[in-house]
């Protein structure tokens, strides 16, 4: 209860922040997106990563006004530097399961856009499996509500879930993100399942990208397969917004 009245007051008082972290297209090396990554800067105890309050978050139903405080900051940011003149990208925002079945997932999200001003083409929505494994008919009536706004739709942590391929063809999807727990596999297996992923997307003409790239010898090894784009600590750890823009700077 502490913790559900902390984390309240933590969601009014803004002490949550974004990271951000850049996503490169393996095709010209260049940046083309971000996936927004939250954090509590709590006053009494430092940077709180996500996963020691998102879980709490999701059993209490704060997952709703923290999602919609991610989601209405991270498009708040993107507009903004678009209006600074760097370069468009799409930003990335997970979006917890629980989140996504609430009443009015998708008028929140079309409320924020338009509030920000940010164009929807530059959004991607990360959801996982699981979102449409109970409510199959629904979610996929809801991911295309929100295709035909013009937001992109993410599939995260691809992989690790339970779907079955024939629901995987039936959700409109624009991107799998290959777990980074089959890019870190040092073992055969690792390879051939990332590989697998990789031409499973191909024959679904969806767009894939590598996540928990680390190494230069996983980004070779993605760049032989033809993945699309990859992600991870080689290019960079996640950052705070103003890291971001002098990271971006400089690169461009
Ligand atoms: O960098 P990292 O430690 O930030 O993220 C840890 C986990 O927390 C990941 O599974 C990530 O998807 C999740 N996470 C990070 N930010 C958010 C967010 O804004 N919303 C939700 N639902 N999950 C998030
Ligand atoms: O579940 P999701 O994919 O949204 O969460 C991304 C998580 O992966 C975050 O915790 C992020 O900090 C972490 N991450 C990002 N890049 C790397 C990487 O190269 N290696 C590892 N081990 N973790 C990473
Ligand atoms: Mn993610
Ligand atoms: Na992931």
């Amino acid at each position: 209860l502490k913790l559900e009245r902390n984390l309240r007051k933590a969601i009014e008082r803004e002490e949550l922040v974004l990271y951000y972290q850049p996503q490169i297209d393996l095709i010209n090396g260049r940046v083309c997106g971000i996936e927004a990554l939250v954090r509590w800067n709590s006053p009494e105890q430092g940077m709180i990563p996500p996963q020691q309050f998102i879980p709490f978050a999701e059993e209490c139903g704060l997952i709703v006004p923290l999602g919609n405080w991610v989601l209405r900051n991270a498009c708040l940011q993107s507009k903004r530097w678009q209006e600074e003149g760097l370069p468009a990208l799409q930003v990335a925002v997970n979006i917890s399961t629980l989140q996504f079945h609430q009443n009015h997932f998708a008028g929140s999200v079309q409320a924020i856009l338009e509030e920000t001003g940010l164009d929807p083409k530059y959004l991607c929505l990360e959801i996982t499996e699981s979102v449409a494994v109970q409510n199959q008919e629904q979610a996929i009536a809801l991911l295309e509500r929100l295709t035909t706004l013009g937001i992109s739709i993410a599939i995260d942590d691809f992989g690790t879930g339970y779907s079955s391929l024939s629901l995987l063809n039936k959700l409109p999807v624009h991107q799998i993100k290959i777990d980074k727990s089959f890019i870190g596999d040092k073992s055969p297996q690792g390879a051939q399942i990332a590989k697998s992923i990789i031409s499973l997307s191909r024959s679904l003409n969806m767009n894939v990208l590598a996540e928990g790239v680390e190494t230069q010898e996983q980004y070779n090894f993605l760049m032989e397969h033809q993945c699309d784009s990859i992600q991870g600590y080689l290019i960079s750890h996640p950052i705070s917004a103003s890291e971001f823009e002098i990271w971006l700077r400089a690169r461009i």
